[in-house]
């Protein structure tokens, strides 16, 4: 029988023996196995994707792109990863994400660390023992002393909830699961239900191939163009040599990104100067300009709507057909509320007489049929089908997981009115689990990248703290949950997230808690803070001593 790393024999069911278990081999979960390997740890990452890449490997939808530029959005762990990788365009392409983290995991040999085409199902905490056993689809039972969820904010896909989907002749392509060899609907007459981040990015270049393309609007969303564009040498060559301040500043930054912090709130300037800096924002395709142009941008609603009617104003001029133009111009909540997006020519796409655009909140959609989708109107034929209708985002991918802590208590009962968590980074009653970019962490109000490697450092010394010291498991205390939870709902009451109807507030699924799951204080802020923490001992941790066995 296998011991582990405290002396221990394993229970008898297990399989394998490890110190931690990772879940997920995206972004997080390379650089969590790179970082553990370093601290001499035996780590498992368990991957249900057959190659690395998390987010980056299953949307491969046409035209999926990264929303932060290149140059910030890549890791900074490594200054000779950082001067070797030349990247090619402003926004990468998803294929060029996927080669760089492809080019992570083989540059650091990470791979042999990782079991592919595999899914977590379970993880259950023996408080007697303060390890964890966590099993696999394929029948593993790895018996560990960590748990690193690093399983994504946007990675459980959600469909239309409507009947008949099973009923139509054609094929039907969720864009968070697209077909690796690609879909090419050229000749086609092609439905895309949804009109999120995936069904901008994605619809003009479908239509372009497609002979009639309909879509389906519930929600019309803000959106902007990318001003795409390769970037000369130079550009990569400045960076390159400025790497280390530029992270810092990303570091230490609101949303991850480094822009100078507004200093005027909206109504301190005049219009003329307001949309002057507005088209600034709009003309470098740079969503934060516009978020961040003032202090009051978030927190206002009428600061919020000049910056709303700017881009309403850019829709009108766009498109064509003026009541058209006003379908597709969002009213029902303020700019940023609902993740704003990046586009290629997406308002122009509705210029073109093949492409039709179905008003949901008009005419609701009632079923998929055999022959394409009814409406309360009428019924649409297509040949293929797309659903770009998102995820159960945040907390989707930790409570499909059947996560059990102390006394058996599951992580899914735990959060059934919404996640509760400390610093987005642990869940009372669950010792020696640990979230990536967890809910009420900054997360997806973040440049992702720099979230992840925050938390992974953090997380990664406090496991160090704990093998120094030989201490078997942590735990956050229900005090210091409680009150990180309050803080995370008062700074985003002083905001206008929770006016709306967004995955930011789980109001995208139906019967999920309508929170805010994400914290908007801050990047730089949150990241003090966690310092602060480890700085005072982990303070709002519990560390548990060792068990004593032979009392069993
Ligand atoms: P999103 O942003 O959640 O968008 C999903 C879209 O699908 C949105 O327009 C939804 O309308 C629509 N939707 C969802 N369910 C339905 C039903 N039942 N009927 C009609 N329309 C529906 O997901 P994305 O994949 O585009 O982007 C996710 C994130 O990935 C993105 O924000 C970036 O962070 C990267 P709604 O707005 O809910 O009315």
């Amino acid at each position: 029988m296998s011991e582990s790393s405290n002396g221990h024999p394993a229970p008898v069911e297990a399989t394998d023996v490890a110190d931690a278990v990772v879940v997920g081999a995206g972004v997080a979960g390379l650089y969590q196995l790179y970082r553990l390997r370093a601290l001499g740890l035996r780590t498992r990452v368990i991957e249900a994707g057959a190659g690395v890449g998390g987010t980056w490997y299953w949307n491969r939808y046409p035209g999926a792109r990264c929303d932060v530029e290149s140059l910030s959005y890549s890791y900074s762990f490594s200054p000779e990863l950082e001067q070797e990788w030349t990247w090619s365009e402003k926004y990468a392409t998803q294929p060029e994400i996927l080669r760089y983290l492809e080019h992570v995991a083989d540059r650091f040999d990470l791979r042999g660390g990782i079991t592919f085409d595999t899914r977590v199902d379970s993880a259950a905490y023996d408080e007697r023992r303060r390890r964890w056993l966590v099993a696999t689809d394929t029948g593993e039972r790895i018996d560990a002393q960590f748990v690193i969820m690093a399983t994504g904010c946007l990675s459980v896909s959600k469909a239309p909830e409507i009947p008949g989907a099973e009923s139509f002749r054609g094929p039907i392509h969720h864009t968070g699961h697209w077909p690796h060899e690609g879909v090419d609907f050229t000749g086609q007459r092609l439905g895309v239900i949804g009109t999120g981040s995936s069904g901008i990015q994605s619809i003009p270049i479908m239509a372009r191939q497609a002979v009639d393309t309909t879509v389906f609007q519930r929600t019309p969303n803000f959106s902007m163009p990318a001003g795409n564009r390769p970037l000369p040498a130079e550009e990569v060559d400045a960076m390159k040599a400025n790497y280390l301040a530029w992270r810092e500043g990303q570091r230490h930054s609101g949303f991850g990104v480094p822009i100078p912090e507004p200093t005027l709130a909206a109504f301190e300037v005049s219009e003329a100067e307001r949309n002057a800096k507005y088209q600034d924002g709009w003309d470098r395709g740079n969503l934060v300009s516009i978020l961040a142009a003032y202090t009051d941008t978030l927190t206002d609603a009428e600061a919020n709507d000049t910056a709303a009617e700017f881009i309403r104003s850019k829709i009108r001029s766009i498109v064509h057909d003026p009541e058209l133009a006003e379908t597709l111009s969002p009213r029902s909540f303020p700019v940023g509320t609902k993740r704003p997006c990046l586009d290629s020519g997406y308002y122009e796409t509705f210029n073109k007489p093949n492409v039709h655009l179905v008003d949901l909140r008009a005419t609701p959609l009632v079923e998929i049929t055999e022959r394409g989708v009814r409406t309360s109107e009428r019924e649409y034929e297509f040949d293929a089908i797309v659903f770009a209708t998102g995820f159960d985002a945040m907390t989707g991918a930790l409570t499909s997981v059947d996560i059990r802590g102390v006394g058996g208590v599951s992580l899914k009962d735990r959060w059934a009115d919404g996640p509760r968590t400390y610093l987005g980074i642990a869940v009372a009653g669950f010792p020696n689990l640990f979230t990536i970019t967890g809910p009420t962490s900054p997360s997806v109000f973040s440049n992702m990248m720099v979230s992840i490697e925050q938390h992974v450092d953090w997380v990664t010394d406090l496991i160090a703290h704990l093998r120094d010291r030989g201490i078997p498991a942590v735990d956050a205390t229900e005090r210091a949950e409680q009150e990180w939870v309050a803080h995370n709902i008062e700074v985003g009451d002083g905001t206008l997230y929770p006016t709306a109807e967004s995955w930011y507030m789980g109001s995208n699924v139906p019967g999920k808690p309508r929170v805010l799951m994400a914290y908007i204080g801050g990047v730089g802020v949150y990241r003090d803070k966690c310092d602060e923490v480890a700085a005072n001992g982990y303070e709002g941790f519990a560390f548990v001593p060792e068990p004593n066995l032979t009392r069993a």
